[in-house]
């Protein structure tokens, strides 16, 4: 079972995506548990200050040290640190990858702190095992980052996908693009469904799948073929 923890300024970005079909069906499983805190609950003062400007001028305002520090600390206090992680998502970070959410998946716990892009103290940085950044593009903030983190990730936990969705994943996706599929009907306005696929031929539909997903990833995305025969 995996928790993640998603400090946010933004909670209620969250509220529609935890609802989500598998997501709200893994979590009534308790394959996961998904806690959303608002950084804002951490702020100083009583207008909850979580930002100010910038020491040496200039535009913006800067999220300060004080509130995301006693968070991380309140938030993990009863964590041991080999089994955790603590993420700040910001376009600074190392790419995200299908390796990583595989690595992630592996912890009891990972917190993921949505940053703003307008920036925070760069002392934050220090305060957290990794920067993940979800590509080459500017986002407002990292939370569409960590719904991607956290739908990346949870699909791989024991259980969430069906036994027959995970062998299908691991016998053909084994890094390639997934194969091909049509469903009714089997001619529209012309265009038709391989021929193939109507055989009842189990044996060929297998092999034909294979190829066509083979043919697919070196025509579409040749670099996930690298370091393979
Ligand atoms: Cl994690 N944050 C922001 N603000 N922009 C991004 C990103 C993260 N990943 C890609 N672009």
């Amino acid at each position: 079972m995996i928790k993640f923890h998603i400090l946010t300024l933004f909670p209620d970005l969250f509220s529609g995506f935890l609802k989500e079909s598998i997501l709200a069906r893994a979590q009534k499983q308790g394959l996961i548990e998904i806690y959303v805190y608002n950084l804002r609950d951490w702020g100083i003062g009583k207008h909850n200050q979580v930002d100010d400007s910038p020491y040496g001028g200039g535009t913006g305002m800067v999220i300060m040290m004080e509130p995301i520090d006693v968070a991380i600390k309140e938030i993990t206090k009863d964590w041991m640190p080999k089994k955790n992680r603590k993420i700040l998502l910001t376009p600074q970070g190392k790419i995200y990858n299908q390796k990583k959410a595989e690595d992630l998946s592996k912890y009891e716990n990972v917190l993921l702190i949505c940053g703003r892009y307008e920036g925070f103290d760069e002392r934050i940085r220090a305060l957290v095992d990794e920067e993940l950044s979800i590509g080459n593009y500017i986002l407002n903030g990292g939370e569409v980052a960590a719904m991607a983190v956290v739908e990346s990730v949870f699909r791989l936990l024991p259980g969430v996908l069906t036994k027959e969705e995970a062998t299908r994943i691991e016998t053909f996706h084994d890094g390639l693009l997934e194969y091909p599929q049509y469903t009714r009907p089997e001619d529209y306005y012309g265009k038709k469904v391989p021929p193939v696929l109507l055989s009842g031929n189990h044996a060929k539909i297998e092999k034909w799948r294979h190829e066509q997903a083979v043919k697919k990833t070196i025509e579409k995305r040749p670099d996930l073929l690298d370091g393979r025969d």
